[in-house]
């Protein structure tokens, strides 16, 4: 494209006199506009756990989660201070929840994701089903559902929240209610979801009444172990390792409409060729150590750090040991609306 416009005093003049009928002339923003690349003021990062833990633990004896709603830490990225999101278009917080404590029923249309980094034998409901979390599992509580969670361990738990709040910013359908009790009314057995649609089968004549899987608990018991059966064939990608989407069984789509979820393996010493997409990704160490070079910065990470790399910025992982990293973006969002892109490789 040409260079801006020159900003003669005719024309600055011109632009006053329009100003106050709420006019401006496209040619002076037009360049930071539509630019030849993403230009994100979502930066690199990296959460340490052993860093911030303390700072989540704190937060327990100052506040209860019912006090809070929500007792939740959220992981801002340096780029965007101030406005509650890990990237651009996507939210992130860490969760605690201290033994018989309750966070309240509520539902919103916001769609959150959680992913558990500590502790085992707390609980969410969802729409009258709990299902009891341990680390690893992938818990999804879809747009407009009723969501409570509960301990009823011995442990704190905490999780990483994932929601498509600047989303909703975006497009102003923020919807909040609250259930009217702490707990809501419960009219399935734990399991059920994951037996009547996660089993490799569906109940016949079943049609989806959401774009939002069924399944709300994809537990990392069953996650670990298809990695490990899978990793025999040694067919790793290049960039990824061996990569594997959490899906919607009813449709095969992502899990949610509007947040993609990922769990990859990397194997011993893997060291990754360079890769790049559209969609800035957050990532959740589950298991090992390694690094990710994203441009000229190196983050190091292990068990329980979440990292975070931009839209369009080239990134290659490095591994220790085996490692397994659990990831999540705004995918479905560019998928279904024909702007995503990928790059493998150098150029
Ligand atoms: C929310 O409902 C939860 O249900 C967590 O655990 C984090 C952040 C903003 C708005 C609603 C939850 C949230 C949230």
């Amino acid at each position: 494209m040409e260079a801006k416009p020159e900003t003669t005093p005719e024309r600055a003049a011109f632009y006053d006199r329009m100003d106050g009928h709420n006019l401006t002339p496209l040619w002076e923003v037009l360049r930071g506009l539509i630019t030849p690349e993403p230009t994100s003021d979502c930066e690199t990062a990296v959460w340490h756990y052993d860093d911030i833990r303390p700072y989540i633990m704190e937060s327990g004896g100052l506040i209860t989660a019912k006090e809070a709603e929500r007792r939740v830490l959220i992981l801002e990225n340096p780029g965007l201070r101030g406005q509650s999101k890990i990237t651009t278009s996507l939210y992130a917080g860490l969760q605690l929840i201290l033994p018989g404590e309750v966070a309240p029923a509520h539902r919103h249309t916001q769609s959150a994701l959680r992913f558990v980094v500590e502790g085992e034998g707390a609980y969410t409901a969802v729409d009258g089903e709990k299902t009891i979390m341990r680390e690893g599992d992938f818990v999804i509580t879809p747009s407009w559902t009723w969501h409570d969670h509960g301990n009823e361990s011995d442990k704190p738990m905490v999780w990483l929240d994932g929601l498509d709040i600047p989303i909703a910013q975006l497009l102003d359908v923020s919807f909040v209610e609250g259930y009217g009790a702490d707990e809501q009314m419960l009219t399935r057995p734990v399991g059920d979801a994951l037996a009547r649609y996660g089993s490799g089968l569906l109940p016949d004549g079943y049609e989806a009444s959401s774009p939002t899987s069924p399944v709300f608990n994809y537990p990392y018991s069953r996650t670990r172990d298809a990695l490990e059966t899978m990793r025999r064939t040694e067919e790793w990608d290049p960039c990824h390792g061996l990569k594997m989407r959490y899906v919607n069984p009813v449709t095969g789509d992502f899990a949610m409409p509007t947040i993609g979820t990922f769990m990859q393996l990397l194997p011993k010493g893997f060291e990754a060729a360079p890769y790049r997409s559209t969609d800035a990704t957050v990532f959740s160490v589950v298991e090992g150590t390694g690094r990710t070079m994203v441009g000229d910065t190196t983050l190091a990470w292990g068990p329980r750090d979440t990292f975070v790399v931009p839209s369009w910025q080239s990134y290659r992982h490095e591994t220790d040991g085996d490692a397994v990293l659990f990831s999540f973006s705004d995918r479905p969002v560019q998928v279904k609306l024909g702007l995503w892109r990928e790059q493998r490789g150098n150029r």
